[in-house]
């Protein structure tokens, strides 16, 4: 069959395009006559479609079946292809400043990378033309968020790549009923990714993971909702639902129409008195968002359930509560350093119907990373992300990684044991609590509140963190990561600041505004919180403070903190419960703090300069004078 739809005729390998309506045809025919694909592959995400495809992938070798478990898979990637390229990300608007702040002048910004439309024509004009050639085009239709709810969008992703459209099928709502809701609404994101090797390839396909990486762009175009992402076949770069869409686009669309669009985890708490709170967490990446989103309380009588690890989108209601649903329908969780003790949760998740990506595989077909030495036999061989053959133990002799540090699984969030009941209520849960976290081996509390809304807000601006293994940085430093969101922002972070501060209307019921750190170290080097299902307790006492107890809290130039003994430590190792303990996990050492905020002050005056907002101007200058009254 071989419609003609003004542009090109779209050779169709699978699919019915008389669902398709008119304008999105227009879009798929748009990018054929550009791309050249040999045919046009329209997906209606069912479970035959997945299947055939798997096969496919798995006769092809890109994809190994783990015999040992349900329906899971393991791909191994390019080793040239393993992580999220900021360096190569950019929003393309008319006017440079919509997107990036006023750096001071001479410095390098690092909030958001600008291009012009005449350079990314230029640049994706130089790469798409042709770029399918030989391979498929997929068109996936998606939802993020459930499908036709009123805080979710629609999307189209074209891509060439079919471990793509499996894990997008994971990741996101993928149905044909979207044409329908698209039909209706009209609007959808476009989402166009190539992982740039149209046949005959040129460059050396690698594990059967062919991908360009010297020439990979990532370009997000906020005023078209429109995202093109070439070259790269991994995660973030190229699940377009995710970072692309559902945080540099949305944020974009949360600007316009006045919602928010985060990288935050949602949770709720019950307390064993049955009161159930609902919490959103901000943490740059692996912080250990996925596994907050899941913890296993210590202390008991209380449950948490899951809605979200990654992202929330929130807007407020009738009532004036910020409402918030998780867009995805997958967790891509970093798969080293989860284990049954860490996250049971994840584990149990991901033990069916799940893609593995660069871990190692044990030679019975089960999964091996770092952090599971202790619950796969030691005897047993894994072959590595890279390919060698070892004893667990002989890894970590030789210093070589099983698994790639970044290795991921890409799990439906159904299937987390203690996903919430209502996980996919379309109008979303009503946030009670917002905390800012970050890796902070020093000085940092292990919690405190913010005096009010706009403080909250520098709080998160403030943000920091030991950088991570999600992108391409090396070696370990602390990094600003202002609202965890400097590798998402879809634009001018002053813009983005002066929105999250205008929120705050009369009549709203607010959210109040935490910061945590899970992750302060004693003189020795050693972590002076145990975390994990610990911080059950530092969850409660939030709540006690979201119910209004003043008793528990003191006011300190930071913030609110816990008053001595506030927090619930039943249970604890000793070591744990000193006084010594408290005072090394709350302290506010003077000369840190009058650095830290002079260094922020800095970042922030630096990176925003004119587009810092007033409100967090003066914010700061408070600060610094309670610091400097310490
Ligand atoms: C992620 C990230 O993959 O934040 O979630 O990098
Ligand atoms: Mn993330």
């Amino acid at each position: 069959m071989v419609p003609d739809v003004g542009l090109v005729p779209i050779r169709l390998v699978k699919g019915n395009l008389s669902k398709v309506p008119p304008h999105v045809q227009q879009f798929i025919a748009k990018y054929v006559q550009i791309c050249r694909p040999k045919g046009v592959f329209i997906c209606d995400g069912s479970d035959e479609e997945a299947k055939e495809m798997t096969e496919k992938l798995v006769e092809r070798g890109t994809l190994v079946k783990l015999e040992s478990m349900d329906n899971c898979y393991l791909c191994r990637t390019d080793p040239a292809d393993v992580a999220r390229v900021e360096s190569k990300t950019f929003t393309i608007t008319r006017e440079k400043f919509s997107t990036v702040p006023h750096v001071a002048p001479g410095v390098d910004g690092q909030l958001g990378r600008w291009m012009s439309p005449e350079d990314a024509e230029k640049e994706l004009g130089s790469r798409l033309p042709g770029c399918m050639k030989g391979r498929v085009m997929y068109v996936i239709p998606f939802s993020m968020g459930p499908v036709g709810g009123p805080l979710s969008k629609p999307g189209i992703q074209l891509t060439d790549s079919n471990y793509v459209v499996l894990s997008m099928r994971i990741m996101t709502r993928v149905s044909g009923e979207l044409f329908k809701v698209i039909g209706e609404q009209g609007e959808f994101v476009q989402c166009v990714h190539s992982i740039g090797a149209p046949r005959p390839v040129e460059r050396k396909v690698i594990n059967h993971w062919p991908c360009n990486p010297e020439r990979i762009i990532i370009s997000q175009f906020p005023d078209e909702r429109k995202i093109v992402s070439y070259g790269s076949g991994y995660g973030g770069n190229s699940l377009l639902g995710k970072k692309c869409f559902a945080l540099r686009i949305a944020s974009c669309m949360a600007r316009d129409e006045g919602w928010l669009a985060e990288h935050m985890l949602i949770m709720s708490a019950t307390s064993p008195e049955g009161k159930e709170h609902f919490i959103a967490a901000a943490f740059p990446s692996a912080c250990g968002k996925t596994n907050m989103a899941m913890l296993t309380p210590t202390l008991p009588g209380w449950k948490i359930k899951c809605v979200g690890d990654d992202i929330a989108w929130m807007r407020f209601d009738k009532d004036g509560r910020l409402r918030a649903i998780n867009p995805e329908a997958g967790f891509f969780g970093v798969a080293p350093g989860t284990n049954t003790k860490t996250n049971p949760m994840a584990m149990a998740t991901c033990s069916k119907n799940t893609i593995f990506t660069n871990v190692g595989m044990t030679s019975e077909g089960g999964v091996y990373w770092e952090g599971l030495e202790r619950e796969v036999d030691p005897d047993v061989e894994v072959s590595g992300w890279l390919g060698d053959r070892k004893k667990i133990g002989d890894f970590k002799k030789s210093g070589i990684k099983a698994a790639h540090p970044n290795s991921r699984f890409c799990t439906p969030a159904s299937q987390c044991p203690i996903i919430h009941p209502r996980w996919e209520d379309p109008e979303g849960f009503p946030i009670d609590a917002i905390i800012f976290g970050g890796r902070r081996p020093e000085g940092v509390p292990l919690v405190f509140e913010s005096f009010d809304w706009n403080h909250g807000v520098l709080l998160g601006a403030a943000l920091k963190s030991e950088t991570t293994a999600a992108a391409e940085h090396k070696g370990k430093e602390i990094m600003h990561d202002p609202m965890a969101m400097r590798p998402f922002m879809g634009y001018n972070f002053g813009d983005y600041l002066r929105h999250w501060i205008d929120l705050n209307k009369p009549g709203r019921k607010m959210p109040k505004i935490f910061h945590v750190n899970w992750f302060r170290l004693d003189s020795n080097g050693s972590f002076l919180w145990p975390g994990y299902g610990d911080n059950i307790r530092v969850i409660d006492w939030i709540c006690k403070r979201v119910d209004g107890q003043d008793n528990v809290a003191i006011e300190s130039p930071i913030g609110y903190l816990p008053t001595e003994g506030s927090i619930n430590m039943d249970g604890l190792n000793d070591s744990y419960r000193t006084p010594q303990n408290w005072q090394k996990l709350f302290s506010l050492p003077k000369d840190y703090w009058v650095e830290d905020v002079r260094e922020t002050r800095q970042f922030l005056d630096s990176q925003v300069g004119i587009d810092l907002p007033t409100p967090i101007i003066k914010q700061m200058d408070l600060l610094q004078e309670r610091i400097a009254q310490m």
